[in-house]
């Protein structure tokens, strides 16, 4: 060997075993070209020309200026210089929607997310780079249209090799709060190509979305209201670091009330069965009543609520009392700044002999310090219910009260916010097998685990993990289990606060998943992987009707909640529809059965009990009644509205009743034992 050519040698021994390693950085490529899957050919400018509005196109790949395209930081792939982008015509967000080359805007017609599955998203419409009719030919068009994972929507590049999310942003604070304003900020993220995005939040609610140069936004804020604000960084690639810690905010009012609203009178109850309707007439104030409190014996049993623009109703309902009794019932009158009526003159009714209505009482049958998640009862009668910040699972006897620890969950992390311990579920087969399946964060991830219940305790030496590598953040983690009369285990996963991922079929979260008991695909499942369906937001109810079919509820943004009937494959919209809003008409997203308003709804567990569907509420703190007809859900009714505070799970009981569990404090952080909650038994019509 010479001595000239050793160095050469040595250096590209040194470099192999440097990439073999790992040590050199895997930065992404940021130009390239940008190949259909479908075509085998390149993304063209048409003509090599470089005047605005020039269509893009497929071409024969041939190492062009104008095949030669580049990611930005901020999500555009520019074409021949920094300033010249590829676009949506007209903006629009239609599909068939042509691409074309324009002067760089910044606008989101020009921003673009190149996800892992291949697709290439427009950040403003969510619709998908597609060659028109799945044509191959020399000068195809390109244009946007609703993604369907065809191959004609496939594009081979490198541009997208980032897989590393940005670090945590640091040092969220506020300043500048008024009734109505305050000023956000953070310290900036790093990462491996470029933060293009911060994404600002308040208690699971995206706000904004800003640039990745951009550490402060102003945002609109609601008097009175206490919110928890954070913030996520994401890059072009779409992938979202971990949240970071909550700032939390109550604006102060825009005028200071003193006065109380005027006292409720002519109130009046009548009794049917055992359920109380009542009926006053409404209180004047000088700025606005926000809520009247329904009190039986002395007792605040319930509130109905309004907001600054619409004023509450000024009836209730109280359902599950007890037979040929006697109640008195007093209401009072709240403003938005705490000023209280006096209470009205009492109204008393006796009830009747017997229920004869859907909801025909309420017992409770514990309490816990810690927010209860996962429910299942057990074939001896007795409940398993999972802590969620406390992490470990509770055997409740419901008939003595009597309680006992099952055991500590391993492994399990909380995300200062939502994750933690969440769903539990037995398969028929518990009796003879002892399988406990559980829902869980980790401090990497959510997973799927199953344990054996040996002599009412957690054998943790048994565990097997059935599934990992679910998205996990501080919100949007999803977390329920259900098995199916098909025998299969179904898993309702959140978006990970990245709507693209529900989108992605390749990816675990934003989804109802499908496995068989030891974790493995089911053979017959639509995609090939564990994906049943997607484009789900934060699904967190899951629920079987006698047919068979599974009914699903999902938390919205900010304008609405769902409950799906969910089929093989579907696509549920999100995150480019939520509930009917956005582009829910897009052929090809299967619409809601039942939508909500956020601040009524909020929705986490459900149960169907003899075709009826209930429904728990957190931020609507109810419980729906919604009688399934068809694949209709009709004759809604809402009970204990108020009366029980936020409410997270609800269970067939063996009695043909529900159980029922709040979630009213500590439930948005991951401190154990800061809860007050019941454990509820209701006795069903
Ligand atoms: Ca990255
Ligand atoms: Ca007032
Ligand atoms: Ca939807
Ligand atoms: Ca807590």
């Amino acid at each position: 060997m010479s001595a000239a050519r050793r160095p050469i040698l040595l250096a590209l021994l040194a470099s192999l075993i440097a990439s073999m390693l790992g040590v050199v950085p895997a930065s992404a490529a940021t130009t390239g070209t940008i190949v259909g899957v479908g075509s085998g050919r390149c993304l063209d400018v048409h003509g090599a020309a470089r005047t605005a509005g020039t269509a893009v196109e497929i071409y024969d790949c041939h190492g062009g200026a104008n095949q030669s395209w580049t990611l930005s930081s901020t999500g555009q792939l520019t074409v021949y210089d920094a300033a010249t982008c590829l676009d949506v015509k007209g903006a629009s967000t239609t599909p068939g929607a042509r691409l074309q080359i324009y002067p760089c805007h910044g606008g989101a017609n020009q921003r673009w997310t190149l996800s892992a599955d291949g697709s290439i998203r427009s950040a403003q419409s969510g619709l998908c780079l597609d060659v028109s009719g799945r044509a191959s030919a020399n000068g195809s068009a390109v244009a946007v249209w609703t993604c369907n994972g065809q191959t004609n929507q496939q594009w081979t590049t490198a541009l997208r090799a980032d897989s590393q999310p940005p670090s945590v942003p640091g040092g969220p604070r506020v300043s500048d709060l008024t009734c109505s304003s305050v000023t956000f900020a953070w310290n900036a993220s790093s990462d491996d190509v470029g933060v293009a995005f911060y994404d600002v939040y308040h208690d699971g609610q995206l706000m904004r979305s800003v640039g990745g140069s951009t550490l402060s936004t102003s945002l609109t804020v609601v008097a009175g209201v206490t919110w928890g604000l954070y913030v996520n960084a994401r890059d072009a690639a779409g992938n979202v670091s971990q949240a970071s810690s909550t700032v939390s905010i109550t604006p102060p009012e825009c005028q200071t009330d003193t006065r109380a609203p005027t006292t409720p009178t002519g109130l009046a109850a009548t009794a049917s069965g055992t359920t109380v309707t009542l009926t006053w007439q409404g209180s004047t104030d000088d700025v606005g009543v926000r809520a009247y409190d329904v009190y039986r014996e002395g007792s605040k049993v319930g509130t109905v609520s309004g907001t600054a623009a619409v004023p509450p109703v000024t009836t209730f309902v109280d359902s599950g009392l007890t037979a040929s009794t006697s109640y008195s019932y007093a209401v009072q009158a709240r403003d938005a700044q705490g000023n209280v009526s006096a209470r009205s003159v009492a109204a008393t009714v006796t009830t009747g002999a017997a229920c004869g209505s859907a909801m025909c009482g309420v017992t409770q049958i514990g309490t816990d310090t810690d927010v209860p998640w996962g429910l299942v009862t057990l074939p001896d009668g007795t409940i398993l219910y999972s802590r969620r910040d406390a992490q470990d699972i509770v055997r409740l006897d419901p008939t003595t009260g009597v309680k006992s620890t099952v055991g500590t969950v391993p492994g399990v992390a909380g995300t200062d916010g939502e994750g933690g311990l969440m769903g539990l579920a037995i398969a028929p087969t518990f009796g003879s097998d002892h399988w406990l399946y559980v829902m869980h964060t980790s401090p990497t991830d959510n997973r799927i685990v199953r344990f054996k219940v040996e002599n009412n305790l957690l054998v943790t030496g048994s565990e097997q993990v059935l599934l990992t590598g679910i998205l996990r953040n501080k919100f949007h983690n999803g977390g329920r289990l259900r098995f199916g009369p098909d025998g299969k285990l179904y898993a309702s996963t959140g978006d990970a606060q990245n709507g693209d991922n529900a989108q992605n079929i390749a990816s675990l979260n934003g989804k109802v998943l499908r496995l068989n008991p030891d974790g493995t695909v089911p053979s017959d499942n639509p995609f090939g992987n564990y994906v049943w369906s997607y484009g789900h937001r934060n699904p967190q109810g899951l629920a079987f009707d006698s047919q068979g079919r599974l009914w699903e509820q999902e938390f919205g943004n900010s304008v609405m909640d769902e409950t799906n009937l969910v089929v093989k494959g579907g696509n549920y919209g999100w995150p480019a529809c939520e509930g009917t809003t956005g582009t829910c008409g897009t052929a090809g997203y299967v619409a809601p059965k039942r939508t909500y308003p956020t601040a009524d709804g909020s929705c986490s567990g459900i149960a169907i009990v003899r075709d009826v569907l209930y429904v728990a509420c957190e931020r609507g703190t109810r419980l729906y009644r919604e009688v399934i007809a068809g694949s209709s859900l009709t004759d809604v009714q809402t009970y204990f509205n108020g009366t029980y505070g936020r409410l997270r799970t609800v269970e067939p009981a063996p009695d043909g009743g529900l159980w029922l569990t709040t979630s009213t404090t500590g439930d948005k952080d991951s401190i154990a034992n800061n809860s007050n909650e019941k454990l509820l038994h209701v006795t069903l019509g």
